[in-house]
């Protein structure tokens, strides 16, 4: 999130696209609807369901599955074709406009009704309603992203904000509501295959700076890969593990995956849920480390499966960092029960087997303080540096000191801090970042401008002509020594930049200058290394429209993408609608938690939600001859079933199907509750929905595209 969930209290109109916060973040509900009562804030929900949240809302858009770009981009027509954009912002903060824009005359609201089904009405109604209610903050989930083009969904989002001049405003920001306690923590230490911690990448220089801060010799670590080569590929990613061991599409490898640790992985998560399956059971090792005993711990058929029981967090401690880039120290409760013990303890134990504890473990007498205190010295790229365990135990121990409205401490030991020194805290005296981008206060005090890289100029067009990337004259954090643009600081200490100067010299010695160590620049609206510059529009891969498929193709099938085959344009097929009909899109209840292997093992939650189940509307059940509490098969284009029951609701329409996938324990139908270890049985049991969920991952990140498949539906 650029801004904090407490800041959307400040919002003048809020827009969610593919978020139900009301099930899947319920706490920032108290801020939400803070907005809507306190500043008559119109709420503008952007789903293909009616979800709880769009109960509370004052527009329901309702979307066809995977169409958001051409929807978001019809926004910025519209603001723009209407002379709502913000020009000044747009002159001075902003590259590639005119690229974009012309990109973006495309969708005009008829042919935003076309690709969405949103009526061009409601489209131009939406444009009014965030052009008079400034700032807007928008937030996206998880129906943004798990799209072939959730990237480019994405980056229209940011585009829309931007033309609003929406950004580093309170009340604004794009306002991405993560998933779970750390992920934010979790991805911002690449627990992902193509970076080291930090966003460092894989270069040589990324491995020689993590070295450094290890304090273990780079060749050292070069000797632990078969060939150098390999240090700097992109490894499989979680999405996609299981091709690595079923080998049945050409891999990047020399050899097919063999072994597998799951840590923390509910399994059934995972898309193409078959594959899945019979990938376990060719494995020739599997560990799973986890509180329960996970679907795969129960349906691998082979003896070499270990089960190493964790502990939950309310065993251990350590820091951990929030949606709104805030750090919290979590302290333990009781120690480890019964014979588990808590994920580092594991570790330890793993790496003393596999013989490299003393380089693993140099820095680190004090667990979990020491990592934390790694983390604090390497991760200078996003400001990891100030938020010292002492640092952040004392905000936990003063929240009461914390103000509600700015977050910021008013008095007490931590005055002027703003609570969980939101990221980039670039000091051990700096407070906190609490809005990104925001050039009204000192960076010293948490402001900040737009990041400066790949250069100082751009050429975005044809005609050769080069556009400044840094900001204008006039944009500037007050105090700052230059009274606009610059570039990333380096050289302070010779041979180092801002993010590899481990003496972090040059962090203080920008903001001691008033200025930002990243440099002041403008927000692109073009990537010119991706396969969309501007964000378009491009069909799902099971389209239910051929007639897009047509106007608006997908890519080209990607070889070695993250070390396998990903198919796009061969897997997009005009006629599969004629036999798959329906939509198929898929989410989360707010009694589950993922695959559910927690809450379903919770006798108070499976109460609450006993059983898996279909939404389909009335209309549609009705034509299909199926009446309430009716178990239906559900039936994915590559042939895989799953029988569960009808649930009959005018929450989607009549053309979609949406299935929670918090669900295992059956296989059409057929309970395998046998296999689990006896006393460890989820207390409820379904078919899992990403059996079903189709073939699809984002052309950039790979996410798994499980909100826009086709699917066929039956009575059983
Ligand atoms: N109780 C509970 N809370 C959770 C979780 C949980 O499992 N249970 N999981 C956590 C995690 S890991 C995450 S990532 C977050 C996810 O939080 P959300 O993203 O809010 O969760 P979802 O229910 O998957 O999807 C949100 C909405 O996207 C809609 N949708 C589907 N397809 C599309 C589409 O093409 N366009 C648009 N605009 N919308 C679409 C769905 O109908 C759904 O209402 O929640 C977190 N919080
Ligand atoms: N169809 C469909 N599929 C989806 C999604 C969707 O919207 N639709 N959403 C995707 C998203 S956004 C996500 S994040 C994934 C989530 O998918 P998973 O991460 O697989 O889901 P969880 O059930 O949250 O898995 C966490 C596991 O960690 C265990 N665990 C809990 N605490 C600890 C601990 O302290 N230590 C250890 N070692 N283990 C612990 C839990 O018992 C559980 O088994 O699902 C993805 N899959
Ligand atoms: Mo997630």
């Amino acid at each position: 999130m650029t801004n904090s969930l407490n800041d959307i209290r400040h919002t003048k109109s809020m827009i969610f696209i593919g978020s139900n916060a009301t099930e899947n973040h319920p706490v920032s509900m108290q801020h939400i609807l803070h907005a809507k009562e306190v500043n008559n804030a119109p709420i503008i929900v952007v789903d293909p369901r009616f979800t709880k949240l769009a109960a509370k809302a004052t527009e329901f858009v309702r979307v066809r599955p995977g169409s958001d770009c051409a929807f978001i981009m019809g926004l910025v027509n519209e603001v723009i074709a209407n002379g709502w954009e913000d020009k000044e912002f747009i002159r001075t903060r902003v590259a590639g406009y005119q690229e974009m824009v012309e990109v973006a005359k495309h969708y005009t609201p008829e042919a935003v009704e076309d690709v969405t089904g949103i009526p061009a009405e409601q489209t131009r109604r939406v444009a009014k309603i965030l052009a008079q209610n400034r700032p807007t903050s928008l937030t996206w989930c998880m129906g943004g992203t798990q799209h072939t083009i959730g990237s480019s969904i994405t980056r229209a989002f940011c585009i829309l904000q931007l033309v609003l001049g929406n950004m580093g405003k309170s009340g604004g920001g794009t306002n991405i509501f993560r998933g779970h306690d750390n992920v934010q923590g979790a991805t911002d230490m690449c627990v992902l295959s193509h970076s080291l911690p930090g966003y460092y990448g894989l270069s040589d220089g990324a491995w020689k700076h993590w070295c450094r801060v290890w304090d273990v010799d780079y060749d050292y670590i070069v000797g632990r890969f078969p060939d150098k080569e390999w240090m700097g590929k992109k490894g499989f990613t979680l999405a996609r593990w299981y091709e690595g061991v079923l080998a049945e599409e050409e891999l990047e490898t020399p050899s097919p995956v063999k072994a597998l640790i799951q840590w923390g992985c509910g399994t059934n998560s995972n898309s193409q849920y078959n594959r899945v399956v019979k990938a376990l059971n060719k494995l020739e090792l599997l560990v799973i480390v986890d509180p329960f005993p996970t679907a795969a711990a129960a349906l691998t058929k082979t003896d070499n499966v270990y089960l190493l029981p964790g502990a939950s967090q309310y065993e251990t401690s350590g820091s951990v960092t929030s949606t709104s880039r805030q750090f919290q120290w979590r302290f333990k409760v009781v120690d480890p029960v019964y014979d588990s013990k808590d994920d580092y303890e594991i570790m330890s134990l793993l790496v003393s087997k596999l013989g490299f504890a003393d380089e693993f473990y140099k820095n680190i007498k004090e667990v979990p303080e020491d990592i934390t205190r790694e983390i604090n010295k390497g991760t200078l790229t996003i400001g990891y540096n100030g938020q010292t365990p002492e640092r952040i135990k004392k905000h936990m121990e003063n929240w009461h000191t914390f103000d509600i409205e700015d977050l910021q401490a008013k008095g007490g030991p931590c005055d002027g801090d703003y609570y969980g020194m939101p990221w980039p805290c670039w000091t051990e005296e700096h407070p906190g970042t609490p809005i990104l981008y925001d050039v009204s206060k000192p960076v010293a005090e948490g402001g900040l401008p737009f990041r400066n890289r790949f250069g100082l100029e751009k050429t975005y067009d044809s005609s050769g002509r080069k556009e400044n990337q840094l900001a204008a004259d006039g944009v500037y954090n007050p105090g700052s020594e230059v009274k606009g643009g610059y570039p990333e600081f380096k050289d302070v200490v010779p041979g180092t930049n801002w993010k590899t100067d481990l003496t972090q010299e040059t962090l203080k010695t920008a903001i001691k200058r008033g200025m930002a160590p990243f440099g002041n620049a403008r927000a692109r609206c073009v990537v010119w290394n991706f396969p969309d510059q501007v964000p378009i529009h491009r069909e799902p891969l099971h389209s239910p429209r051929p007639d897009l498929i047509e106007k608006y193709p997908t890519y080209e099938d990607q070889p070695n993408h993250y070390r396998v085959m990903t198919r796009y344009k061969s897997e997009q097929k005009p006629e599969l609608v004629k036999e798959f009909p329906y939509v198929l899109t898929t989410g989360r209840m707010v009694e589950h938690m993922g695959g559910g292997a927690e809450t379903r093992s919770s006798k108070y939650l499976s109460e609450l939600q006993p059983e898996m189940y279909a939404e389909i509307n009335p209309r549609l059940a009705n034509n299909l001859g199926i009446r309430k509490d009716d178990m239906v098969v559900i039936e994915s284009p590559e042939g895989s079933k799953i029988k569960v029951k009808a649930f009959i609701t005018p929450r989607v329409d009549d053309k979609t199907i949406f299935l929670p996938y918090h669900f295992a324990g059956t296989l059409m139908g057929e309970s395998y509750l046998k296999d689990y270890p006896e006393g460890h049985e989820p207390y409820v049991v379904g078919d899992p929905g990403n059996t079903v969920t189709n073939y699809g991952y984002d052309i950039i990140t790979q996410i798994q595209a499980t909100k826009d498949g086709l699917c066929k539906v039956t009575r059983a």
